[in-house]
């Protein structure tokens, strides 16, 4: 019998990432769930587990470059690799923003995924069939007002998905990059704006049904499950009710 694939899931913690765990562990991968919260890891990894799959928790910063090196050293063989840590911090225009938020997005999101890529790459490899998934965002393709500090990141990783997938054509690992528009998580816009959830709510206020983490693991699911031939670069996916980044229609 062959072994059960895995999949690491960074970010599994919360929205994209434990909804990505949870649709990938029912696709019959075994997902190894990371991210700094233990708590929270540990107890989708359990429900995960009742509901009859396999996942196991590990708690791990992704920039923590030593940390990310001894948890690569468990994966011989590896299927996919979904780098979902990340996310955004202020909203501020460019002339104000702060320096120090620039750098702790640029570390989270590009820093962290290139870690954990490069650690895990060789287990990837190996696998004969590996997939690395990179959660991007339409931020990553194109500007908008007070996407600054985030912007400027996730054309970071926009740019080491594409530059990746150049290097490594002729290996057996694919680079699929998901790049979502307006997802209603829990922490996404919270987090952005330092727990002022009034400013959080006014992001989707008026929106007919943003996506969801569900819509989008969905996506990445779909993704990670075509033929091992067919490499979907870049999937760009919105609600209905946004056109753009900076077109988004709101019935107020
Ligand atoms: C999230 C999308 O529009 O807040 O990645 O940049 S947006």
């Amino acid at each position: 019998m062959a072994a059960t694939p895995i999949a690491v899931i960074t970010g599994a913690s919360s929205g994209i990432g434990a909804a990505t765990a949870r649709t990938l562990a029912a696709a019959g991968f075994r997902v190894v769930l990371t991210a700094r919260r233990k708590d929270r890891i540990e107890a989708l990894a359990a429900e995960i587990t009742e509901a009859g799959h396999q996942a196991t928790a590990y708690p791990l910063d992704v920039t923590d470059r030593a940390a990310v090196d001894e948890f690569a050293t468990a994966f011989r063989s590896l299927a996919v690799l979904v780098n979902n840590a990340g996310g955004a911090l202020g909203a501020d225009p460019v002339a104000t923003g702060d320096p120090a938020d620039w750098r702790q997005m640029y570390e989270t999101n590009v820093i962290g995924t290139l870690n954990v890529t490069q650690a895990l790459l060789p287990a990837l490899t190996a696998s004969g069939d590996g997939t690395v998934v990179i959660l991007s965002s339409t931020a990553a393709l194109s500007s908008y007002e007070g996407g600054g500090g985030y912007v400027a990141a996730k054309h970071g990783e926009h740019v080491l998905a594409e530059t990746l997938r150049l290097e490594i054509v002729g290996t057996p690992v694919r680079v699929i990059e998901v790049a979502p528009g307006m997802v209603r998580t829990e922490e996404f816009a919270t987090t952005r704006f330092r727990g002022d959830t009034e400013k959080a709510a006014k992001v989707y206020a008026g929106v007919d049904a943003p996506l969801t983490a569900e819509d989008v693991a969905d996506t990445i699911g779909w993704a990670v499950t075509r033929p091992s031939h067919v490499n979907i670069d870049l999937l760009v996916v919105r609600p209905r009710a946004q056109a753009s980044n900076t077109k988004v229609h709101r019935t107020l």
